[in-house]
């Protein structure tokens, strides 16, 4: 039996491998298109396919996957705006908390939304503390989530926050500077929470080329997302 995506994230992290994902919105993709993206990450170094968005229509999540299963072996990751994206055929879930933020809708609503579909269907979900973080853009998330992120400069806040999610028990932290951030997540917050926090760091938002990821890595983060920057540039992933 395969190891547990958790266990296989916290294995890369004791080696010091870094992990970088995909992040695919099934707002934005065209079910067309998706065998030629997938053709390309599998040709790359690419870890893990994050799966979500903040605005999808309900079935759309679940003919994405369906349709990206049948074309690739890499771990399908959901990575949900709401509990109305969860899908049985991934192979892990991200159990986002939008720790960031005040909103109860996002710190237990949803998750409580989420129960009747995890009763029902046996996939792992990993405790993740969401941390929203100004990226120079009004993010659909804070939009969505009726929440503000916390600024760049709050550096010991957001340490705290992520503290206190490992506190909470959450197994990744997760910094965000939104999709399509102008100032991905400082080195300053990747360096602080990474040295405080046990638990693996994610980080994502804005990073739009190969020194971009390498920096986030060198700095401590253990699995970068990236999606903007694969519609703007279709051979990106032939370089990283
Ligand atoms: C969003 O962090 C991801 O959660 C990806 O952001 O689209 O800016 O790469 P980009």
């Amino acid at each position: 039996m395969r190891n547990s995506i958790l266990q296989d994230i916290l294995k890369a992290k004791k080696q010091g491998k870094k992990l970088l994902a995909v992040l695919l919105d099934p707002d934005k993709l065209r079910l067309s298109k998706v065998e030629k993206i997938i053709f390309k990450i599998n040709n790359s170094s690419i870890d893990y396919i994050f799966i979500g968005g903040s605005n999808v229509a309900k079935g759309l999540t679940e003919k994405c996957v369906l349709k990206i299963k049948q074309h690739t072996e890499i771990p399908v990751i959901l990575f949900p705006g709401d509990y109305s994206q969860l899908t049985p055929q991934v192979d892990a879930i991200l159990f986002l908390a939008l720790i960031s933020g005040r909103n109860p809708e996002y710190l237990i609503e949803q998750q409580i939304k989420s129960i009747p579909f995890l009763e029902k269907n046996k996939v792992e979900c990993i405790p993740t503390g969401y941390i929203l973080i100004d990226g120079g853009t009004t993010t659909a998330t804070q939009k969505v989530s009726n929440t503000n992120p916390i600024l760049q400069e709050e550096v010991q806040l957001i340490e705290h926050t992520a503290l206190a999610g490992q506190y909470l028990g959450k197994q990744l932290i997760y910094l965000e500077a939104g999709s399509g951030a102008k100032k991905p997540i400082s080195d300053a917050i990747i360096k602080k929470v990474s040295q405080t926090c046990t638990i693996p760091i994610i980080v994502g938002g804005g990073l739009r080329s190969k020194e971009m990821i390498e920096k986030a890595f060198d700095h401590g983060a253990d699995l970068v997302v990236i999606g903007t920057i694969l519609e703007e540039d279709k051979n990106f992933l032939q370089n990283v």
